[in-house]
């Protein structure tokens, strides 16, 4: 009987630990589902390419990679746009207080974007030390991670004389 409870002590312990990581792993999906609703529903769950498929025209929706966040991909254009990548202006997004994401930002324009992440004013005013973002670059893809606190941020390019149509806003849920 001694080997008995100890067995079961063993049994309990292992239940624990299956109940926790089963825990953990709904949590994770849950996560998914309620800020990509669009996605979640459009695509089976399983395997979401960052490259993403069907964007609603204008306002885009994070997609999810396994463990990474979510990855929100941009194109910064020629003609002064930021767009998904099917070529879609994007003017706002939807992301979910305290959640952090990566922004996967590309140049196609062959000059310089930079892409920043601030309060209008801010960005507005081009005065980048108060705002988070990739710097002026003129090809390729540069990457930054940036976590919502509630703060009304929105997102544009500040190098002079783009902003005006490189702009949108964040909506925070
Ligand atoms: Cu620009």
């Amino acid at each position: 009987m001694h080997t008995s409870s100890a067995r079961l002590a063993r049994t309990l312990a292992l239940l624990g630990a299956l109940l926790l990581l089963a825990a953990c792993t709904s949590a994770a999906g849950a996560a998914g589902w309620t800020y990509a609703p669009p996605i979640a529903t459009a695509a089976p769950s399983g395997s979401a390419s960052p490259s993403g498929s069907a964007a609603p025209s204008g306002s885009a929706a994070p997609s999810s990679s396994a463990g990474a966040g979510s990855v929100i991909e941009l194109h910064e254009t020629a003609d002064l746009k930021i767009t998904d990548p099917s070529g879609q202006q994007v003017t706002n997004i939807n992301v979910k207080k305290g959640e952090t994401y990566t922004f996967r930002i590309t140049n196609m324009a062959g000059f310089t974007h930079n892409f920043y992440i601030g309060l209008p004013a801010d960005l507005q005013a081009g005065n980048s030390a108060n705002l988070t973002g990739t710097g002026d670059f003129s090809s390729g893809t540069k990457e930054f991670q940036y976590t919502f606190t509630g703060d009304p941020v929105g997102f544009g390019c500040i190098v002079p004389g783009h902003y005006t149509l490189m702009n949108g806003t964040f909506t925070i849920q």
